[in-house]
């Protein structure tokens, strides 16, 4: 039996990992660090699962670190998957970001080499690290962003996602690790975090439909004004006949938005590889804020997203990466690995579990 340890397991990405591993009958050690509160609830399925343990650790803490590997030193493959990954929240906490989203990295791989471990390592890289950078396909003039593109990184989580990913190399060619780094482009779903701007959209849509559902309203009877949607007739003081807009910042960046679920697959691909590299996972299609928000609106039936969504200055960020659009030429040829779900599945997914958990909870 193959046996992986999942660092993240609670995230977005590790939870749909262990799924994927579980489903191919790996032993699966998902590590989690300690919380006041319980960050469980994506993994919530599998607790009672056969083949799968929760540990608790922390990638800050090299000794945390090297308690885990040396308890499962038979380890096949272990995937790092753990970062502070809001780039907003690293313009306001950079050196937390450092300590987790860089040199918990470096913490890893020190700990596999000191341990003389034999396993696989895959490391959670991200097109952030390409910035303001990109390449021009000379044949239609687009703009490109593939392994070869040089990282021109615009925020302290892009600057420690660059030095983790020149570790990785580096380890691998010092000390023979089969180390690689996947440089995935955004990929979202149902288990996204509520503070990235798909989710936060799609879940604003689906509390908003629901709150009208509860008044027995729709959403083109009701009256907009510039922070709030009220229900006709009634003023500003009746808190429960309004609702706050859904509060954004950029709205013209674009990015290359692909399933969560897909991504995954590719992080497995690549560690079952004979040589150890590095690969953008991507869609090769690029789309704005502002496309999403017109197609989840959609969705929900409302044409006029506009009315409905408030720019807040407190939402931009001191830089911001305008433009990312992937090449996986590398990935479909060497992996075979190719998306299954576009962005329209993309909407459709997110908006379907983002209504359903609102509706039902007002009916
Ligand atoms: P999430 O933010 O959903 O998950 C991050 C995970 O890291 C959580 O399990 C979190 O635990 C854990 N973590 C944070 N700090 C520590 C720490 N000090 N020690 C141990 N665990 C820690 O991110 P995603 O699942 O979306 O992304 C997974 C990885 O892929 C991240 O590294 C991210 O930077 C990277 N990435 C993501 C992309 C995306 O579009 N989703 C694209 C490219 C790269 P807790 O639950 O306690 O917070
Ligand atoms: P990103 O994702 O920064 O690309 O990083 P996020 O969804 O946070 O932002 C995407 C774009 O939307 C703009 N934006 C807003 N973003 C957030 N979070 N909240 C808002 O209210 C809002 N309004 C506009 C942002 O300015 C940005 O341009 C994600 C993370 O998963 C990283 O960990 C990962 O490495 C990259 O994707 C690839």
């Amino acid at each position: 039996m193959m046996k992986a340890i999942i660092f993240g397991v609670t995230g977005q990405d590790g939870s749909h990992l262990a799924d994927l591993l579980l489903s191919k009958n790996y032993e699966v050690i998902g590590v989690a660090r300690r919380s006041s509160v319980d960050t469980t609830e994506r993994i919530a399925h599998l607790a009672d699962s056969d083949g799968f343990e929760l540990v608790q650790g922390d990638i800050t803490d090299v000794s945390s670190i090297i308690n885990i590997l040396s308890n499962n030193n038979d380890v096949d493959e272990v995937y790092n998957l753990a970062a502070q990954s809001h780039v907003g929240v690293s313009f306001k906490q950079p050196g937390l970001t450092w300590d987790i989203t860089g040199k918990g990295v470096l913490n890893i791989l020190q700990s596999i080499v000191d341990l003389g471990l034999h396993c696989r390592f895959y490391q959670a890289s991200s097109s952030e690290m390409f910035g303001d950078s990109y390449d021009v396909n000379p044949n239609d003039g687009i703009k490109y962003q593939n392994e070869d593109t040089k990282f021109l990184p615009q925020s302290p989580y892009a600057i420690a996602k660059c030095a983790a990913h020149y570790a990785v190399r580096l380890y691998r060619e010092a000390y023979g690790l089969h180390a690689s780094a996947g440089i995935l482009f955004n990929h979202e779903g149902e288990r996204r975090g509520v503070n990235f701007v798909t989710r936060k959209i799609t879940k604003w849509i689906g509390s908003f439909m629901g709150w009208c559902e509860s008044k027995k309203i729709e959403p083109s009877n009701l009256v907009y004004d510039v922070e709030s949607i009220y229900i006709p007739g009634r003023t500003n003081e009746d808190q429960e006949f309004q609702f706050p807009k859904l509060r954004l910042g950029n709205l013209e960046a674009c990015r290359d938005w692909g399933y969560a679920g897909d991504y995954v697959e590719a992080m497995w691909i690549m560690l079952q590889q004979e040589d150890p590299d590095d690969y953008v996972i991507c869609t090769e299609k690029t789309y704005s804020i502002k496309q999403f928000l017109e197609r989840a609106f959609k969705y929900a039936g409302i044409e006029n997203w506009e009315d409905h969504v408030f720019i807040d200055p407190e939402f931009y960020r001191p830089a911001d990466v305008e433009y990312l659009k992937g090449s996986s030429k590398k990935a479909r040829t060497k992996l075979g690995w190719t998306p299954k779900s576009d962005l329209e599945d993309l909407v459709n997914i997110m908006m379907k579990n983002d209504l359903n958990e609102n509706i039902q909870s007002f009916s």
